[in-house]
């Protein structure tokens, strides 16, 4: 007789096959219950499975089960984030094709996420990487060419010289390229946007609602969106400088407006510009500019720096009160108007850029009491009363502003106004493995939008990865093409999307999958929104940012209903285990080992192949990249998809990290 015990491996099997006969996990769109969509973010195939994916994919399917057994109709389907840089990478290293590398992926991972038992609707799998896919994104891309929503531009790119290669942000460690070591340099690039800051305002305003979101992923929505309201003005030029008679200037303090001590107006301004074509120093002093990071962070830490450009403004409450013009690294060009007025007092920047260039500091607000207090190395944020500002003199800062920005406006020289930090979403990627932008560039005509009935407009599969740079690039027969409006010769746009398109709108494409458009609007108004998300805080700004634009653009375009697609959102904690690694030797960086390739004792960790000791590092997340992850498949077939997946959710409450370990289960 054969043991009668519970045997995990065939008991699991037996019944998973069942399940996927009777279509058990299937969504019917047509089904007279009540709908309940559950999501969790769909994987990159990055090559398998680790317990990470488990947590995430076992919560998503509790609730799934639950809804099921309460009466709804469920949703919750898998797929594939299929594009993007990884799978260059392995081109360029091992010599194998990106979709190649990407399906046997995709197969490895699927069959595990099979053996795990959830209940997923597989009929609706897809992946990014499908031309039915990116064919119907780039149809959406040309609606949204259509409907004014993408403009052209040029921007700068990271270019790194000895590669002769665009380079992502992330290829680029310390200024240098990743894989040539090189300074990388700005280039500038003509690329496609997408206009996201229409939506900045509506973006803020909807998070309002989304109370099934944690408060602390709306807040950072909103920081990112960071909307400022204040005062925009123009100095008037005290002496002509070639075109320009006067600077537009923003300011989210008008109240401090009588402590200004100078002008700085960014290196890229224009006028900074026309004043560097004939003086040389200028000129030397806005490149140095450039070369330093422009993120908040590194402006912040940066010594602040400053050209006297020897041009003055006037006030615009005092004609007799001239301020010095000045070009300085802590100006951006692309936030407000790229121009500032300076209030040392009141704003630390301001301060330690005054006293480096011996410039006056005048207190404009002081809480009761301290009106005379002496101003030292801290500038005063706080609260108070206005002083020193003629008729703004005994205001709290609140009406001051607005007092300020009134008599602006009543005199015509300038006007309330609302600043965003969100720039346009720039999409161009000059990358082979994404979805290529649907784009004809003619001589006569100008940019020619691929006609829908053309698309998909397809990846070509014989390429190669043995040079550097985008291979679209050197595909000439793929590349020149005929003008669809005139007929001559014309050649294709070789840059490819951002791959945040690619998850910007796939649960719409799960909701609704018709062949001939991307979706049903009505069968997508059954689904739509997604009742529960579930995803690492991780994509808490951009993917969630990204696909909530989308969905607002298609909705103002007329193809959709809802404006927020997910009306819940939870974000789980990480599976988390220490790292094992060795130095290759000063300044190489360090080899990591994965947990099965050591032997780990109380003291410490030895390399199972050579019986050295490794270093043991911090629990942190499971990443590839640290190599600190964990297959699931052992420990399934050792007890089945049940216990691992009940582990899963016992160990640790859903939003706290979990450390792993074996012991827990067993
Ligand atoms: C005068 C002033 C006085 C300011 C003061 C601040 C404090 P947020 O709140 O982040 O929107 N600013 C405006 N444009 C800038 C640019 N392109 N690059 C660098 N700084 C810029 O910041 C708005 C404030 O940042 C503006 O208000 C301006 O300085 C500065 F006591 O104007 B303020
Ligand atoms: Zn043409």
């Amino acid at each position: 007789m054969t043991d009668q015990r519970f045997n995990p491996l065939s008991a699991d099997k037996c019944w998973q096959a069942r399940w996927a006969e009777s279509g058990v996990f299937e969504a019917d769109d047509n089904s007279p219950k009540p709908r309940s969509y559950v999501l969790e973010m769909f994987p990159y195939p990055s090559g398998r499975i680790h317990i990470g994916h488990v947590r995430n994919y076992t919560m998503g399917d509790v609730l799934a089960r639950f809804r099921r057994m309460t009466g709804h109709e469920v949703l919750h389907p898998m797929g594939w984030d299929a594009f993007g840089m990884p799978a260059e990478n392995a081109a360029m290293e091992q010599g194998v094709h990106p979709s190649g590398w990407t399906h046997a992926n995709i197969d490895s991972m699927k069959a595990q996420l099979k053996r795990l038992g959830f209940a997923l609707d597989w009929t609706r799998e897809f992946a990014t990487c499908d031309p039915e896919y990116y064919g119907h994104e780039q149809a959406l891309f040309l609606d949204m060419f259509d409907g004014g929503l993408v403009y052209r531009k040029e921007s700068a790119v990271n270019w790194d010289p000895v590669d002769m290669t665009v380079l992502a942000n992330e290829q680029v460690i310390d200024g240098k390229g990743w894989r040539s070591g090189a300074d990388v340099e700005k280039r500038k690039l003509s690329q496609w946007f997408l206009k996201i800051t229409d939506f900045a305002d509506e973006l803020i305003e909807g998070l309002g609602e989304l109370d099934g979101w944690p408060d602390k992923v709306r807040m950072m929505q909103e920081n990112w969106i960071g909307k400022s309201q204040g005062l925009t003005f123009r100095f008037q030029l005290d002496q002509t400088a070639g075109e320009f008679k006067d600077i537009e200037v923003f300011s989210t303090r008008p109240d401090t407006i009588f402590g200004a001590s100078f002008c700085a107006i960014a290196a890229d301004h224009p006028l900074a510009l026309s004043l560097a074509e004939d003086n040389t120093d200028l000129a030397a002093f806005a490149d140095d500019c450039r070369k330093t990071g422009t993120a908040a962070a590194d402006i912040e830490t940066q010594e602040k720096k400053g050209y006297d450009t020897g041009l003055t403004v006037t006030h615009p409450l005092d004609p007799s009160w001239q301020l010095p013009v000045f070009v300085a690294n802590f100006v951006l060009m692309d936030y407000g108007t790229g121009a500032v007025f300076g209030v040392p007092a009141h704003d630390q920047r301001d301060l330690d850029f005054a006293r480096k260039y011996a410039l006056p500091v005048t207190r404009v607000v002081a809480e009761k009491g301290e009106e005379n207090a002496p101003v030292h190395d801290e500038a005063y944020t706080g609260p108070g009363q206005i002083i020193n500002s003629q008729f703004l003199d005994g205001m709290e800062v609140e009406p001051a502003k607005q007092a300020v920005i009134d008599r602006a406006e009543g005199e015509g020289w300038g006007q309330g106004s609302t600043v965003y930090r969100l720039r346009d979403w720039g999409v161009s990627r000059q990358r082979y493995w994404g979805t290529p932008i649907p784009i004809i560039h003619c001589d006569d005509c100008g940019v020619v939008p691929v006609p829908k009935d053309q698309l998909p407009v397809e990846l070509p599969e014989d390429v190669s990865f043995d040079k550097p740079g985008n291979p679209l690039e050197r595909h000439e027969s793929w590349k020149h093409v005929d003008c669809p409006k005139c007929g001559a010769r014309a050649v294709r746009e070789t840059d490819t999307l951002d791959t945040f398109i690619n998850s910007s709108w796939y649960f719409l494409r799960f909701a609704s999958q018709p062949d001939d458009q991307p979706f049903d609007r009505e069968t997508l108004a059954k689904w739509m929104p997604v009742a529960q998300y579930i995803g690492g805080i991780e994509h808490a700004i951009l993917h969630l940012l990204y696909a909530r634009f989308w969905t607002r653009a298609l909705k103002s375009l007329g193809k959709v209903d809802v404006a927020e697609p997910f009306a819940s959102l939870f974000t789980q904690g990480m599976v988390t285990h220490e790292t094992y690694s060795r130095s290759r030797g000063e300044g190489k960086g360090d080899i990591f080992f994965n947990p099965t390739e050591v032997d780990r004792d109380g003291n410490g960790a030895t390399l199972t192949a050579d019986g050295k000791p490794v270093d043991v590092g911090r629990v942190i997340k499971m990443s590839k990249t640290k190599k600190n992850v964990v297959d699931p498949d052992e420990i399934v077939d050792q007890y089945g998809a049940d216990a691992v997946r009940f582990f899963m959710l016992s160990d640790s409450p859903p939003e706290r990290d979990l450390p792993w370990s074996e012991a827990g289960i067993e």
